[in-house]
């Protein structure tokens, strides 16, 4: 099994922690969307990290995807994603949120990156970033106050994606130690354990 892309990706770092986390052995071929771009193509038409190229050759795209047939295939009785009910809505929710916090971070940082200086239109940046502080803090809510994980006493996907949305979201200027104090003290908890130290870029 070989997954392409770099673990800066807030999206290849979680298919990356989910891999660890089930103890699936895998290679890594560090290639960026930007920078690799003919590369990345021939592996994903989009140009997009993270995939996924499977023992047979089969690609998989997209890190839910991604996700969705690690759980299946490994996920056992006690998937990082539930297979049903109230637990799995509540952890896709917060999956969604945080995925959509990282998509919001990203086109901010794309705007910053790709557009020039003298056609940049920051409120359009202020936003994205807003809508992302504002996911956060959604889920801070939900957080515990003590060290557990975000829900159902165990690691979950929720874990995992407010994981790499926490730092994103810091490596793009948001001081989440002071807006969402519960979520940097999770992602700080988290980096002391093997899949997310282990996968650390
Ligand atoms: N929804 C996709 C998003 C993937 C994505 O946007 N990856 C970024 C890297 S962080 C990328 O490859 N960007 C290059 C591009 O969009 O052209 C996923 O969850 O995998």
């Amino acid at each position: 099994m070989r997954l392409i892309g770099i673990n800066r990706s807030p999206y290849t770092r979680r298919v990356a922690i989910t891999l660890r986390a089930y103890g699936v052995a895998y290679e890594q071929t560090d290639l960026s969307g930007f920078g690799n771009r003919e590369e990345v193509r021939a592996t994903n038409p989009l140009g997009r990290i993270p995939a996924l190229v499977l023992d047979d050759g089969e690609v998989l795209v997209d890190s839910g995807a991604i996700i969705d047939h690690l759980d299946e295939v490994h996920g056992g009785e006690r998937p990082l994603t539930p297979r049903a009910g109230a637990d799995r809505r509540a952890v896709q929710k917060v999956a969604a949120l945080m995925m959509g916090a990282c998509d919001k971070g990203l086109q901010a940082a794309y705007h910053r990156n790709h557009v020039p200086e003298e056609k940049r239109h920051p409120p359009w940046i202020d936003d994205c970033l807003a809508q992302m502080a504002h996911a956060l803090r959604a889920v801070e809510a939900l957080a515990p106050a003590g060290k557990g994980h975000l829900l159902l006493g165990r690691l979950t996907q929720a874990d995992i994606t407010a994981f790499v949305a926490e730092r994103l979201a810091r490596g793009l200027g948001i001081d989440t130690a002071t807006a969402t104090p519960k979520l940097h003290g999770l992602t700080r908890r988290l980096l002391e354990t093997p899949p997310f130290r282990s996968t650390e870029p």
